[in-house]
């Protein structure tokens, strides 16, 4: 899997169509000058960058109206966006080169899981996450598309080219075999019951608790099976807001720092990561001095552990 001359394809997401809190675009920016570039490029990669702001749907729809489909928020917008991410990841990974997309709200998933699976139809996806972003159009109860990424890529029931043609891009690439969730503690109802129906291995808080990190994520490797490629979408909010507290939606209980790196560490142990998301960095949400340097810090912490720096 691994590139002669290993290179990271770098892809910004400076998006917040999928949720209502205004800031979380500006996060790839905050990574990309507070020297996320040069780090990767001290790991011995190099670095395969468009620019932070050539997203160019992000900006390009925004003003177009978008009336509701259903409950669903922004949903032409979401949709475009993504599908231009999912090409740019795709472009990157069909060139050998991990991708890395930083964002950006979460529903940016539909887009980097796409591109990701075009390439690699046999990977597998690890969500680590507070949050188990699988609601569909049918059981959201905010409407918000950030929490609805997994059932599109798994074409759960009402995300069906009839039942939403705005959405008809997304091939439902992902079996429910080849995901698992860690750090889950805030579930809706209708969640709850997708992840029992389609029996997705899923290790909530309280089963980091219970058998530690490193058990956890051997289970989870171990479940979804050892050749895979991997694909990590990360959400910052799996971490405790003590950890990360410049996130639209922190829910006490996270992942220590040492936890969330733990998980990155061991999957760039394995040599099979293909693409991560570090998605969910707020700059504008800070109750505190020092809380956005704070999250967008271990943001690149988290790249770098993701990309090797700890490998010895
Ligand atoms: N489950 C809620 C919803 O669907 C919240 C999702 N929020 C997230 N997900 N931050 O990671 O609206
Ligand atoms: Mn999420
Ligand atoms: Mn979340
Ligand atoms: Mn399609």
């Amino acid at each position: 899997l691994k590139a002669a001359q290993p290179t990271i394809g770098l892809v910004c997401a400076p998006f917040s169509g999928g949720q209502p809190r205004p800031g979380v675009e500006t996060g790839p920016l905050q990574l990309i000058e507070s020297g996320l570039v040069g780090d990767i490029e001290a790991l011995g990669w190099k670095v395969d960058f468009a620019g932070a702001d050539t997203l160019e749907s992000a900006s390009l729809v925004s003003d177009k109206p978008d009336p509701d489909i259903g409950v669903l928020k922004k949903p032409r917008l979401v949709s475009k966006v993504n599908q231009e991410v999912s090409e740019r990841v795709y472009k990157h990974s069909s060139n050998g080169q991990l991708t890395v997309t930083i964002g950006g709200d979460h529903s940016l998933a539909m887009g980097t899981v796409s591109g990701t699976f075009k390439q690699h139809p046999d990977a597998a996806l690890i969500w680590v996450d507070a949050h188990a972003d699988i609601n569909t159009p049918l059981t959201t109860p905010s409407g918000n598309l950030h929490g609805c990424p997994v059932s599109f890529l798994m074409g759960l029931p009402g995300t069906s080219k009839d039942e939403i043609p705005e959405y008809a891009w997304i091939e439902p690439v992902l079996k429910s075999e080849r995901l698992v969730y860690i750090g889950l503690r805030d579930i809706d109802a209708g969640e709850r019951k997708i992840l029992r129906e389609n029996n997705i291995k899923a290790f909530s808080m309280h089963h980091v608790d219970k058998y530690g990190i490193g058990k956890v994520v051997e289970m989870a490797l171990e479940h979804v099976g050892k050749d895979r490629p991997i694909h990590l979408s990360f959400d910052v909010d799996a971490l405790d807001p003590t950890v990360a507290p410049s996130t639209g939606t922190a829910v006490r209980g996270g992942l220590t720092f040492r936890e969330g790196h733990y998980i990155c560490e061991a999957l760039a142990e394995t040599g099979r990561l293909v693409s991560l998301d570090i998605m969910e960095i707020n700059p504008s949400i800070a109750a505190m001095e020092g809380d956005v340097q704070q999250t967008v810090d271990v943001g690149r912490s988290l790249i770098r552990c993701a990309l090797g720096e700890t490998l010895l």
